[in-house]
């Protein structure tokens, strides 16, 4: 077993917007980021998980403007949405952060005091374009035209020509260290694409960056500046750092800081892989080791929009498929990295097939003969080549087929290696017919029951990152101990023997997945 707190492992998700509930696409984040912290756990690392919301800004405040309600009282109100989808949806995080708790006021203006002194910021006036829906500023050569003449920013987004009295940040001067920190450490911008457009677009010229509005005063106040408040990716970035406790210091930074991997969404990649390395060289912090952006979710290939009425709420999916059943189809079905679409069709097929009729009938099956024809006790095992070869074959998949997909954030990958072992034994199960050896070879019957029992414990270690609750269930009605359920588990042999002069009993299993319903309401 690894070393206790050996080996410490921080990963972030993206803040969200709290000005509305949240969305699938948010979910999809907060799942894949939970995979990654349970599996990185079961490897034996020191994890830690933060997630949380992003509050300030002028997108916070019109919302807010528009229920005739504060900026705060809107926070607080969808703030604790995305808290409660956490929750739902099993995500296992150290920290929900709010930005407007105070200590996240203090990060963002040490980190300020940090920049200023490295003489990096100044007052100017700002005159530029502005975007409220994505906050953030464009030059004019990055925007298209949009109907009635109204101006749209890469992103679509429609924006506004802004002239106010702002500090800036110069970000010019930090092309070059940029560039050499892409080309120094190439896995800082997963994936591959997103990596050259940002190479691309830096090796363009970098402008200074406005990093400060004096138009609303929904945000952290600039230190010694009074009528500013931080541009809200200034504050919204150091989050992070807030987490660990900057800038006190302490055994949490320490252990924690630079972060291992901020996992995002493509359309903010420019903001954490430009402005923030430059935040932090500036403020002569360590940078984080790699930036992901995965990409995004459509609902049946099309863009989820409040106007064409097909955002759908998470909480609702999660009631309706079940909380694994989702979890398992947005790490199985999406090529992580990649755009990914989900229809109630997709989900129902890939659940019911792989969930229902693979994985839950194998581990039901078994359990049930060795409860009805053994009297739910574990025999010696006596295996013979054919017994051998599926050990192997699952092993192979659940110690290093699947970590190692995992470890490149490949799930889809990873779980095909996994799915490939549970239909191995569902082959092997059909070529022994245990049913059958009951009566002409009882103690063959036995073998091969305890060597599918052997192999279903592994095959439920290896998923549970994916399926926490059901892989769970599945183990405790195993006997399997919480603390045993991890990769050095696997790779321990004496848990059988172990487990079986325990005095432990198969008893009736429960199922695991209900066969979901394909002929419903269209989702
Ligand atoms: O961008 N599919 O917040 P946000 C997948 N506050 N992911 C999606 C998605 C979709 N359809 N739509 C959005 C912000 N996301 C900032 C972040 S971090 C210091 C500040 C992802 O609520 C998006 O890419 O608009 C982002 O990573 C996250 O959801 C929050 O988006």
């Amino acid at each position: 077993m690894a070393e206790p707190m050996a080996n410490p492992f921080y990963i972030t998700t993206a803040i969200s917007y709290p000005n509305g509930r949240p969305h699938i696409g948010h979910a999809y984040e907060a799942i894949a980021a939970d995979v990654i912290a349970r599996f990185q756990r079961a490897r034996g690392r020191d994890v830690r998980f933060q997630t949380g919301t992003d509050e300030h800004g002028l997108k916070m405040a019109q919302a807010a403007r528009t229920r005739d309600i504060t900026p705060r009282a809107l926070a607080d109100e969808m703030s604790a949405y995305f808290k409660q989808m956490c929750g739902v949806l099993n995500i296992s995080h150290d920290r929900f952060i709010r930005t407007s708790d105070a200590d996240h006021y203090a990060a963002s203006q040490a980190i300020w005091q940090a920049m200023e002194a490295n003489g990096d910021l100044y007052l100017d006036r700002y005159e530029g374009w502005y975007s409220v829906r994505d906050e953030a500023f464009y030059d004019e050569k990055e925007l298209t035209d949009g109907e009635g003449g109204v101006k749209l920013s890469p992103q679509g987004t429609p924006v506004e020509w802004t002239v106010e009295e702002s500090w800036f940040f110069r970000l010019s001067r930090y092309q070059e260290p940029l560039l050499a920190l892409y080309r120094d450490q190439p896995d800082f911008i997963r994936p591959e694409s997103r990596r050259n457009e940002v190479v691309s677009f830096v090796s363009g010229g970098l402008s200074d960056l406005s990093v400060s509005r004096t138009s609303f005063d929904w945000g952290v106040p600039v230190p010694g500046s009074p009528g500013h408040v931080m541009y809200v990716w200034v504050d919204a970035l150091t989050n992070y750092l807030t987490g660990v406790g900057y800038p006190d210091g302490g055994d949490l930074y320490d252990r924690y800081w630079p972060a291992n991997l901020h996992l995002i969404g493509k359309d903010i990649v420019r903001f954490h892989t430009v402005y923030w390395p430059a935040f932090l060289m500036s403020a002569k912090l360590p940078l984080p080791q790699q930036v992901f952006g995965h990409g995004f979710l459509l609902n049946k290939g099309e863009k989820m929009s409040k106007s064409v009425g097909n955002v759908v709420d998470p909480m609702t999916m999660a009631e309706r498929y079940g909380v694994d059943q989702l979890r398992y189809f947005l790490m199985r079905e999406v090529s992580f990295g990649q755009d990914g679409s989900y229809s109630h069709e997709a989900i129902v097929n890939r659940a019911n097939a792989e969930l229902a009729n693979s994985f839950g009938n194998l581990a039901q099956r078994t359990l049930s003969m060795i409860f009805k024809n053994m009297d739910g006790e574990l025999p010696v095992l006596d295996r013979n080549e054919d017994d051998a070869a599926l050990v192997r074959a699952v092993a192979a998949a659940c110690l290093d087929e699947t970590p190692r997909a995992f470890e490149q954030l490949a799930f889809s990958i990873g779980i095909e290696a996994w799915m490939k072992a549970v239909f191995a034994c569902n082959q092997y199960v059909d070529a022994q017919a245990p049913w059958a050896l009951r009566k002409s070879d009882p103690e063959r019957m036995k073998t091969v029951l305890g060597t599918l029992f052997a192999v279903i414990r592994d095959l439920a270690i290896a998923i549970l990152p994916v399926i926490p609750e059901s892989a769970g269930k599945l183990l405790d009605q195993m006997g399997i101990a919480p603390d045993a359920r991890d990769f050095a588990a696997i790779e321990d042999q004496s848990w059988y023997d172990a487990l079986r002069g325990s005095g432990y009993r198969v008893a009736q299993p429960v199922p695991l997945f209900p066969r979901l319903e394909l002929e419903q309401a269209d989702a």
